[in-house]
């Protein structure tokens, strides 16, 4: 086993790994940009370098900056966290190359999943069910408009080198083919330097449901089972849960045996995530893209299974067998999270940066809280403002959301603007509670909220009337309560005793 780690990421993923490195006896080496040197992730590491300035490409996407402090602190090994250089190859091919030991897969395992076409091409020869579409770029408008035929519109325009919406159109007839086909390769250009679009059949209102795998470098390889994310909003997921509510067993079972399929297929090694579109219409899933690197919704499965991913993603990369077989993994109960942003749902979800003038963090039965932040903190403009993600465990989906609305209630974080009043509803939401997830539920829960029967001035004024009449006659009971009671006999016999045994009499103390 190491003895020490590195880890090259910030905020709540650095505090998890650094937690996974105290279970396991490693020291845990921190790397900050001038912006977090007082940061959480700081504080709780053995030791913390300063890797450079605020922005990222020049901090915690410094390369070799990183792989340096790594060989002076003595380090064995990197742990990437997600985002910044998780999924980079280049990245994971210059730890090897210093000596030291990327914890994540392969870099032929990342460049196979990194090009959509190829991880399509790999899912297919693996023989795991896709969604119908080309495997390569297409090379003109010419190609696009016969592939387009041939599948059937709607067709969905997608980025090679993307992955998570960047770059996607998609096209209703064949009169909107050529203005998409040019936005969608400029957008791919622009945002990956790489114009390479493909052609996928629309799958309609798809659920996003994902299948966590798990392997060693002897060969095993398990699934642990699936995790739905159809509640996004731009793309970004906003809520996660495991199991699916479809909870529907065979499902798990074939999507798992799809997954580890395409999962040895690319020789993968270690945790990965194999996100599929479900259609609730057909009941068939398809593959959509493989990611290479331990997802931030990955409490849900530890919460419902019970293994710690973060200990087996270390003890897998230092050549460990992994702790566990398929025929262990049991998955009990359900879990929910919520990624609480510092952003205001009241506009439009606009960051709202600034110091976290106070926080009271829930807790109690089911609670799990993951933050990156403490009081006092300040959310800077420069990376991800997701402050936490807050998860409830339940025997039951039922009981999970009670835990959780219990848990949202008693968050409170004052100074900066939360997601928090935006989850303390949808946990309301009679579509959420019956469990009617697909990916246009976010759409459809902000009409429902537009489409609440408006109310009138006067009808408000009673209410606030009301609810302030409450709370003064809460508060003048809670002062009664509180309100020195007249001591009883015993006490003032006992007290007349103290004040006798002095020189102090009670007549002479009230004197
Ligand atoms: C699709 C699709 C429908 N058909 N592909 C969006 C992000 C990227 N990961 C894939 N996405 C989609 N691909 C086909 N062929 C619908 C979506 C999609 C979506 C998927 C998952 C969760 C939320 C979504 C919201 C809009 C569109």
């Amino acid at each position: 086993m190491f003895s020490k780690i590195l880890i090259a990421n910030r905020g709540e993923i650095a505090c998890r790994v650094i937690r996974a490195c105290r279970d396991l006896n490693i020291s845990a080496v921190a790397v900050y940009s001038e912006v977090d040197a007082a940061a959480l992730h700081v504080r709780m590491a053995d030791e913390a370098y300063l890797i450079g300035p605020a922005p990222s490409a020049d901090s915690y996407l410094n390369i070799e900056k990183i792989i340096d402090v790594a060989q002076r602190a003595q380090a064995e090994a990197i742990h990437p966290g997600y985002g910044f250089l998780a999924e980079n190859a280049a990245f994971a091919r210059a730890v090897t190359e210093a000596g030291l030991i990327f914890i994540g897969p392969t870099p032929a395992a990342m460049e196979v999943m990194g090009s959509k076409t190829n991880a399509r091409r790999a899912a297919i020869a693996a023989g795991a069910p896709v969604v119908p579409g080309t495997t390569e770029a297409l090379r003109d408008f010419a190609e696009a408009r016969e592939t387009a035929a041939k599948f059937g519109y709607p067709v969905m325009l997608k980025a090679a080198a993307g992955g998570g919406g960047k770059g996607m159109r998609q096209v209703a007839a064949e009169s909107d083919l050529r203005s998409a086909l040019e936005s969608a390769q400029s957008e791919a250009a622009s945002a990956f330097g790489n114009s390479e679009v493909y052609l996928e059949k629309v799958v309609e209102r798809p659920r996003h449901i994902e299948i966590q795998v798990f392997a060693d470098q002897h060969g095993n390889s398990v699934h642990l089972g699936e995790r739905e994310c159809s509640i996004q909003r731009r793309h970004q997921k906003v809520i996660e849960e495991c199991p699916s509510p479809l909870d529907d067993s065979d499902l798990r079972q074939r999507m798992g045996a799809a997954a580890l399929q395409i999962a040895r297929a690319v020789n993968y090694v270690g945790a990965g995530t194999v996100e599929f579109l479900f259609s609730d219409v057909s009941r068939d899933f398809y593959f959509l893209e493989m990611n290479t690197r331990l997802q931030v919704e990955h409490p849900v499965t530890e919460l419902v299974t019970g293994i710690d991913l973060v200990r087996e993603q270390i003890s897998v990369a230092a050549g460990q067998r992994l702790s566990f077989t398929q025929e262990d993994v049991r998955w009990s109960g359900h879990a929910i999270e919520c990624r609480v942003y510092a952003e205001d749902p009241q506009n439009n979800f606009f960051p709202s940066p600034g110091r976290i003038t106070f926080l009271r963090v829930p807790s109690g039965p089911g609670v799990r809280d993951d933050s990156g932040v403490a009081e006092g903190d300040e959310v800077s403009i420069f990376y991800d403002p997701m402050i936490s993600k807050l998860a409830a465990w339940g025997r039951t989906r039922a009981e999970a959301i009670d835990r959780l609305r219990r848990a949202l209630d008693e968050y409170a974080v004052g100074g900066i603007k939360t997601t928090l009043p935006f989850f303390r509803s949808i946990v309301r939401d009679e579509e959420f509670i019956a469990g009617r997830l697909d990916t246009g539920f976010i759409p459809r829960f902000h009409e429902r909220l537009e489409n609440q029967p408006a109310v009138s001035d006067e009808d408000r004024d009673v209410a606030i009337i009301a609810a302030a009449l409450v709370f003064a006659e809460q508060r003048r009971q809670g002062a009664t309560n509180h309100a020195p009671r007249q001591p009883g006999k015993w006490k003032m016999a006992g007290r007349e005793t103290t004040l006798n045994r002095g020189n102090l009499t009670r007549k002479s103390f009230s004197e």
